[in-house]
């Protein structure tokens, strides 16, 4: 059993706020309201006590969110990283503003000069991937950088569909460096299985200096 005890670093809005950046990244995107901040409190085991915010009302993260993680357990040894939760994309109600604020973040946030090993990208499992999906994959796609995918609601999906939907996404050519895990925001066996993934992600994409 892995344990990760967090630290909130800091609540970023604006590029010139970003912390320094002294430990590996893994940064958590996907649509609005998919269930980023619910599944990082699950992996976190603060479903009771949260630490990051969550909503019925898509649009709840406003900001880069980081967080640092200390992972202690036999499998993987001790370690730290950061965790990064973003707001998320397809939130239709945004102005073009916000949206244009949006796009400013999270792309500076990409191209600054900072250590982000992969992304932890979120679909929801009932719709599967979206046009803002799609998007974020070509931009990942040209930016080299590793994905690893969590479909999120699956208690949400009709009976007996999982296992269709779930071939019918992986054929539709989703690339996730291990299997697609499917969550149901509970603190339950497979987040023990997506922290071990995460380390073991970590490891094999860290760049070593
Ligand atoms: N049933 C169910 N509800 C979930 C699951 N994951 C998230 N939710 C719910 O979905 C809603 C949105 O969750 P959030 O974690 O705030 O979503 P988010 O992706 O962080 O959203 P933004 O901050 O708006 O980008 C909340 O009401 C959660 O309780 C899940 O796996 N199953
Ligand atoms: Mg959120």
């Amino acid at each position: 059993m892995i344990h990760w005890n967090s630290e909130t670093i800091c609540t970023v809005f604006n590029l010139s706020q970003l912390p320094p950046a002294q430990l590996p990244e893994v940064v958590f995107v996907g649509r609005s309201n998919v269930g980023k901040s619910t599944l990082i409190n699950a992996l976190l085991n603060r479903l009771s006590k949260k630490v990051a915010f969550v909503s019925s009302k898509p649009g709840k993260t406003r900001s880069l969110n980081f967080y640092k993680i200390h992972s202690t357990g036999k499998e993987c040894g001790e370690r730290e990283f950061c965790i990064v939760d973003m707001p998320g994309y397809g939130y239709a109600s945004r102005s073009k503003d916000e949206r244009a604020g949006w796009w400013r973040l999270v792309e500076g946030y990409f191209h600054s000069m900072r250590d982000i090993v992969f992304v932890v990208h979120l679909i929801d499992f009932r719709h599967g991937p979206q046009t803002g999906d799609v998007e974020l994959t070509a931009w990942m796609d040209e930016l080299d950088m590793p994905r690893l995918i969590v479909f999120t609601k699956g208690d949400k999906t009709p009976h007996g569909r999982a296992k269709v939907f779930y071939r019918q996404y992986v054929e539709s050519g989703l690339v996730s460096v291990v299997p697609p895990v499917v969550t149901s925001g509970r603190n339950d066996a497979v987040m023990d299985g997506l922290r071990v993934a995460i380390l073991q992600i970590i490891d094999e994409f860290q760049v070593k200096i």
